[in-house]
């Protein structure tokens, strides 16, 4: 449950977030980064249709008259009120265990629409004009395989009306799990240099920290195609900062772009610090030393060996292009 609403919001997260624009969106995202990637699409997400119905365990079968219910709260959860969208109608789901509460009040009602009708329930032989214009339910289920439970008498939708199935809780609730997986995308362990598991990257361009890690993780990944990236023309002053989670002996980091020539800082300045407050400079170079040092798009920057946690590398000229960092490795010596 807190994973699906973990991936949920991960969703949400690349939609509104990294790619600013809920109606176009991508088949595919970067597990990384999030970003847009695969084939393009108008469709709005497929899987995010579903939540609600999901959450709730609401659907119903309206020939046979059954209504599905089996709400699922997260661990954090103490009760839910959700909408509830149907084929013949609108509600409301409210679950409250701490009061043995759970009723659906119906809010809008649709009539019996002969092609909808045959599209959604395909029952051998069934006329679809001869689908109920009042929809009865006669008997609940939670979803799954669970046995039905007959109700004492038919439910009537028709708006305002409650169904009430707090007596029926204990077969139709969803028991809360605590046994959370934890996922998490991390770096590969084929890199070169110093192990990156523990590595996070960051940035001064992104106002919130943790769309700059997520994008940081594109430098960490063992891709060359995916990025750190500025996103746009490099200003003076636009930094990294490698985080490498306990200090260790550093002499040279490798920034690799070799799949994006040309985005390369415009004169660099490297800085390392033991606790992210004190900050040396180990590395300083002019745009023409960094243009000559870079070979097959790869940028070595070598320094007198330091003992340090972080390294901050910010560009100290601006380009019209934009700075980008496929991988980032470091190496003791
Ligand atoms: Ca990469």
């Amino acid at each position: 449950m807190d994973d699906g609403l973990e991936t949920i919001r991960r969703l949400y997260f690349s939609i509104w977030e990294e790619n600013n624009s809920p109606w176009d969106q991508s088949l595919c995202y970067d597990a990384s980064s999030g970003r847009k990637g695969g084939l393009p699409t108008y469709m709005t997400c497929p899987t995010t249709w579903f939540v609600l119905n999901a959450l709730g365990g609401t659907s119903i079968d309206v020939p046979n008259g059954r209504l599905y219910v089996s709400p699922r709260l997260a661990s954090a959860q103490t009760e839910m009120h959700i909408p509830v969208y149907l084929s013949r109608f609108w509600g409301t789901l409210d679950y409250v265990p701490a009061k043995n509460k759970l009723t659906l009040t119906i809010s809008k009602v649709f009539g019996a629409n002969a092609e909808l009708q045959n599209a959604l329930y395909h029952l051998p032989g069934a006329k679809g004009d001869s689908a109920p214009e009042t929809v009865t339910i006669r008997s609940v289920a939670a979803n799954g395989d669970a046995q039905p439970i007959t109700l004492a008498a038919p439910f009537t939708v028709k708006e305002g009306a409650v169904l009430d199935l707090s007596s029926q809780i204990g077969r139709l609730a969803i028991p809360k799990r605590t046994d959370i997986v934890n996922f998490e995308v991390r770096a590969p362990l084929n890199r070169p240099g110093l192990p990156a598991t523990k590595w996070t990257v960051t940035d001064n361009l992104h106002d919130n920290p943790q769309l700059a890690s997520i994008i940081g993780q594109d430098a960490l990944d063992g891709n060359p195609e995916s990025r750190w990236t500025t996103g746009r023309g490099l200003q003076a002053g636009d930094a990294f900062t490698l985080d490498m989670g306990a200090a260790q002996k550093v002499a040279r980091l490798v920034l690799d772009d070799a799949k994006f020539p040309g985005d390369f800082p415009q004169g660099y300045k490297v800085e390392a610090s033991k606790d992210g407050n004190a900050w040396s400079t180990v590395a300083e170079a002019t745009p023409e030393a960094t243009v000559a040092a870079v070979k097959g798009g790869v940028l070595t920057i070598g320094f007198t060996p330091v003992e340090a946690r972080f390294f901050r590398v910010t560009s100290t000229g601006e380009h019209s292009l934009w700075w980008s960092v496929a991988e980032i490795a470091a190496y003791a010596q």
